[in-house]
């Protein structure tokens, strides 16, 4: 497969940190909400090391808000999710899947109470918005639907404390994982989180003006040079590495959360009252055939442009691979895959073609690490 530019336009939308990723080198792309996601830096690898070590600065403004205020708010945002949300507390931020009336998986956003009548589903590549519209106008909710201008920085890498600390001040080493604050730098104030597609911890700034993004930007680098900052972006080996999913390339709307391995995140008991929730019910009853395990492949590289199919010693399918990558910490190929039953237990064997050649590798749980 040969790679081709991507051209820009208003419907393939930059960030307000475009030009800083490219001047700081970004190497490629790939299209998340519409929008310009970096993929690359350095290089994969490269990056993933420095990740590990360091600290990073992240374009992650592709992760859109969809705010949801209202009278009637709450009541939808529970009305999209299987995760219960009637004890949720302003200032937390909830990981939740997103169901449709079939019971399956509309996205997997996190879900920020600023309000009880005001909320942002910071979502992950699907149109959730126009889901959000068509319940509300359904169910004639009184509620106000947007896509507020907000674009996050996400500070990533095990010296993140250290250079927010200095931007921030001291007390943002207490803020915990997967609450938010409003802290102040230079007069502004803005929406901090612990929170973040790596293992690695650290936080994502929800900037709301663009030019105090742009200035922020720049300090991040300014104030970070003695903890060896670069510019980064959510790193395919670390993310497969720490089995953070990524909606349509590890799971999507033919899936459902069971499949998914959300089943931390489904309430089917309480009162809770959600779109999908009577055929999550019969899904539970039945039983599932397969869902999302990992892989480890005796192999060094791997193209991933479609699913890839496991099989057994007598060519029937295992499953199906749908995100992988070398990692240099197992040297192997690491995936994440959907396993049929009969292969569920860990260590079964399977054979794969990549690049028209046979490779073996076995079955094992996630995350890896
Ligand atoms: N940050 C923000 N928005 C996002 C993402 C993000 N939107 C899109 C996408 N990422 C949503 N997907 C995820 C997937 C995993 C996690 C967060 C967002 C995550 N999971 C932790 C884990 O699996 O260990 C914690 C989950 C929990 O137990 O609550 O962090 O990255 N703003």
């Amino acid at each position: 497969m040969r790679n081709f530019p991507i051209v820009k336009s208003r419907r393939l939308r930059s960030t307000p940190y475009t030009d800083r990723i490219e001047a700081h080198g970004v190497s490629s792309y790939t299209v998340y909400n519409h929008m310009l996601l970096p993929a690359s830096f350095k290089s994969l690898e490269s990056d993933y090391h420095h990740l590990k070590k360091f600290v990073q600065v992240w374009d992650v403004a592709a992760e859109r808000q969809v705010e949801i205020s209202g009278k009637d708010s709450a009541k939808l945002v529970q009305l999209m999710t299987c995760r219960d949300l009637s004890n949720s507390k302003v200032g937390k931020c909830y990981y939740a899947p997103l169901v449709d009336h079939k019971g399956l998986l509309v996205n997997d956003p996190i879900i920020n109470k600023l309000a009880d009548d005001r909320w942002w589903l910071s979502i992950a590549d699907s149109d959730v918005i126009f889901f959000a519209k068509g319940l509300a106008a359904g169910k004639k909710l009184e509620v106000e639907i947007s896509e507020p201008n907000v674009n996050i920085l996400a500070v990533q890498g095990p010296l993140s404390d250290d250079l927010m600390a200095k931007l921030f001040g001291e007390k943002i080493r207490e803020l915990k994982f997967f609450n938010f604050q409003y802290l102040e730098f230079k007069d502004r104030q803005y929406f901090v989180a612990r929170s973040g597609w790596s293992k690695q911890s650290g936080f994502e700034i929800y900037v709301e003006d663009n030019l105090a993004g742009q200035d922020l930007y720049d300090y991040l680098f300014e104030l970070g040079k003695e903890f060896n900052v670069r510019a980064g972006c959510p790193n395919l080996i670390e993310r497969i590495e720490s089995a953070l999913l990524s909606y349509g390339n590890d799971f999507d709307n033919r899936d459902n959360p069971f499949e998914a391995n959300f089943d931390k995140f489904i309430n089917l008991d309480s009162n809770v009252d959600f779109i999908g929730k009577e055929k999550l019910k019969k899904i539970q009853q039945k039983g599932i055939e397969r869902k999302l395990m990992g892989v480890k492949i005796d192999h060094d590289k791997i193209d991933m442009y479609c699913e890839k199919t496991l099989l057994d010693d007598e060519n029937n399918i295992v499953g199906y691979v749908r995100s992988a990558a070398y990692s240099p910490t197992f040297k192997k190929v690491i995936g994440i895959a959907m396993i049929n039953k009969p292969y569920w237990d860990a260590k079964t064997q399977f054979k794969i073609d990549i690049s028209e050649k046979i490779f073996v590798g076995k079955i094992c749980d996630l995350p890896f690490i």
